[in-house]
């Protein structure tokens, strides 16, 4: 039995009994996607905007070798401040568990926390994909296999285009993911609203996007979704600005041969810095809309239910 390694707050632990809409968050974002003290601002921010919306946040992370399905203000703050922890995908997970450490838990890592404590509804920022350079490489995030095997509903927006947006699309088709456009019919390049190709479907209402959650579930189809939420074009970065900072940090990556888990980390944090602090502003407020997209979502599935 798993259950011993998962440890709910009351607040987690009330919701789910009572059938209160809970959103699942990760954790990586904070260890190694954001600096301190940005990274702790958003988490709170975006927590506080769930719980307007009506869904309680659970944000999930691996704290001396157990899961932590929501974590307690004090417990967050700590987290926030301790860079030294973790990545934790798939594979980190038995490892860390049985380790006793502690890590952020990534796209993939949440997924599978937030599917064990019976969450459905999972926010993000972006999440990972083929790289760009995947024919040499063979990067691919684990985050896209997960969406593969495990049903949850992932709501970003988008994919950076550090990554290979059109081959990440065509994974995803062939491992059978929805890709849903919210209110756009472009998939959504993270820092931009669209990116050149297109998402699988544009729906306009958090309702209709829970029904096809219900129906993909029903039919024994136990994949995730991915709900691409566009960052509002007042937040969007200029996209000259962007691309270029994009191609010198993939350059840096690959001068200082960078491979293997650190790669993502080490381009968002080169990107942050070239862009100084722009990128960093879009992040958060990607976040946020995202956040309360994914809350009124897990309102709308709970009403289903
Ligand atoms: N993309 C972002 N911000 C992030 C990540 C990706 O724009 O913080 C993090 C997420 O936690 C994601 C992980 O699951 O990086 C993917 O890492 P990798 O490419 O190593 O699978
Ligand atoms: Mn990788």
């Amino acid at each position: 039995m798993f259950a011993p390694q998962l440890r709910l707050t009351p607040e987690v632990e009330a919701a789910l009994a009572s059938r209160t809409p809970v959103v699942a968050l990760e954790s990586t974002i904070i260890s190694h996607g954001m600096p301190y003290p940005e990274n702790l601002r958003t988490a709170q921010e975006v927590e506080a905007i769930m719980r307007q919306e009506g869904a309680v946040p659970a944000t999930i992370a691996v704290l001396d070798g157990e899961i932590c399905v929501g974590l307690e203000a004090e417990a967050l703050e700590r987290f926030a401040q301790t860079p030294e922890v973790l990545k934790v995908s798939r594979r980190d997970l038995p490892v860390a568990l049985s380790q006793g450490k502690s890590g952020g838990t990534t796209v993939a890592a949440t997924m599978i926390c937030a599917h064990l404590a019976g969450i459905a509804v999972f926010v993000t920022g972006g999440i990972g994909g083929v790289h760009r350079d995947s024919e040499q490489t063979m990067d691919i995030s684990a985050d896209l296999t997960e969406l593969a095997r495990t049903p949850v509903a992932v709501v970003s927006a988008g994919v950076k285009s550090i990554l290979d947006i059109p081959k990440t699309l065509e994974f995803l088709e062939t491992h059978g993911v929805p890709v849903i456009g919210f209110r756009t019919s472009e998939f959504p390049a993270f820092f931009t609203p669209a990116s050149g190709s297109p998402a699988q479907v544009r729906m306009d209402k958090p309702e209709d996007i829970a029904r096809c959650m219900k129906t993909q579930w029903e039919l024994g189809l136990n994949t995730g979704l991915v709900i691409a939420n566009p960052i509002p074009a007042e937040e969007a970065i200029d996209e000259t600005l962007v691309q270029q900072a994009i191609l010198d940090s993939l350059e840096e990556a690959k001068a200082q041969q960078i491979t293997g888990k650190e790669v993502t980390p080490f381009l968002l944090e080169r990107v942050n810095q070239r862009t100084q602090g722009r990128s960093l502003q879009s992040n958060t407020a990607l976040i946020r809309n995202n956040a309360r997209l994914g809350a009124r979502i897990a309102g709308a599935y709970q009403r289903l239910a």
